[in-house]
């Protein structure tokens, strides 16, 4: 019987090889509860990132706006489904995510959590949210764990049409009225820093990094992702006509990449410990819905368990 050491030990040489590990691999503990707890998060924000923007499906401005919003919403909610199915894979139930999300044991992106105040927003989240959700997730693409893997090459393909309509959106926008333009600088300037603060801590700061590049769950670290994230979208705001809302925004030919300000730490902890500008609502309307569409999950129940009823007559 092999021991414990020395299946680690062939677990870490296949991640090392590029191998892809499968849910009936074996798997040390922590790596099944590192994966549960970071796809888990990724499906919750998916779910509770419809919120913001299903704020405004009545108040989209043309029928052709309205029906974009509407396909990007159920992008999401399909980009939840893939993602709790890739997360099943690990030996946890839905109702288990679903308590873990209502408690509080589990996060969701942090960028959900403000509000979404004009019709920009939805420009803006489309242009830096979902932008700065590719960065990381095109390098999620290969991290080690196969289900999850696959769900976002899927994901990516999607994302990057949310992106691209909130440009145009902006675009459309910004060739406006003066009124329009200041409406998306607005957004802009309210966007921009959340944005930057989706991926994570510094690394220096990072709890899970280490462990999570070693099994290339992480392929890339935050600091990596962010200043990608930066470096191709200054170019676009550019060609925008809006002003990024940092005065330490500058090129840095040494280095090959803009250097810039400070993010408000101090913000973003404030934020993941519940205590942002609409975490409560955000949450608050999670439960309750989940209660009232109980009556949906007892219905597709009864009827999974007809239909096998129904196969296992015929089989037999
Ligand atoms: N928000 O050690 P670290 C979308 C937590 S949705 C909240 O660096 P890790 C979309 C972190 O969980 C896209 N919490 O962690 C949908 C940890 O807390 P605990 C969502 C955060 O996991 C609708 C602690 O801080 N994408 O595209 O190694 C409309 C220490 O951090 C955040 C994903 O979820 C945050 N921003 O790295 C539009 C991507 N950052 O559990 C768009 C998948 C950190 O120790 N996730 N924390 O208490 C990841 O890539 C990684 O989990 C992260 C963090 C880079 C986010």
């Amino acid at each position: 019987m092999e021991n414990v050491m020395e299946l680690e030990a062939q677990f870490q040489a296949k991640i090392d090889r590029g191998e892809f590990i499968e849910p009936k691999d074996w798997m040390p503990e922590k790596y099944r509860k590192t994966l549960i707890r970071q796809i888990s998060q990724h499906a919750h924000s998916e779910i509770i990132g419809m919120q913001p923007e299903g704020n405004w499906i009545t108040r989209a401005p043309s029928l052709r706006r309205k029906a974009i919003l509407l396909a990007k919403i159920q992008d999401e909610a399909g980009h939840g489904l893939y993602l709790y199915s890739a997360c099943e894979t690990m030996g946890i139930s839905r109702e288990e995510l679903n308590h873990q999300l209502h408690t509080g044991a589990a996060k969701y992106s942090s960028i959900f959590n403000y509000p979404t105040l004009s019709w920009a927003d939805m420009g803006a989240i489309g242009w830096l949210v979902d932008g700065a959700a590719i960065v990381n997730q095109v390098s999620l693409q290969r991290t080690s764990y196969g289900p999850y893997a696959r769900a976002m090459v899927r994901i990516c393909k999607e994302e990057s049409f949310h992106q691209r309509q909130g440009y145009e959106l902006l675009l459309s926008l910004c060739r406006g009225t003066a009124e329009q333009k200041a409406m998306a600088q607005d957004a802009m300037n309210r966007w921009w820093w959340p944005s930057l603060m989706m991926f994570g801590p510094h690394d220096a700061e990072s709890a899970h990094s280490a462990q999570s590049m070693q099994w290339k769950i992480k392929r890339e670290s935050n600091d990596e992702l962010r200043q990608k994230f930066i470096d191709k979208t200054v170019a676009q705001a550019e060609f925008l006509g809006l002003t990024i809302p940092d005065p330490d925004l500058k090129w840095n030919a040494e280095r090959g990449h803009y250097d810039f300000g400070q993010i408000d730490w101090e913000e973003f902890n404030n934020v993941i410990r519940g205590n942002g500008p609409c975490n409560k609502q955000r949450l608050n309307h999670h439960v309750k819905v989940h209660e009232e569409n109980v009556w949906v999950r007892e219905a597709a129940n009864a009827y999974a368990k007809k239909n096998a009823k129904k196969s296992e007559t015929l089989v037999a």
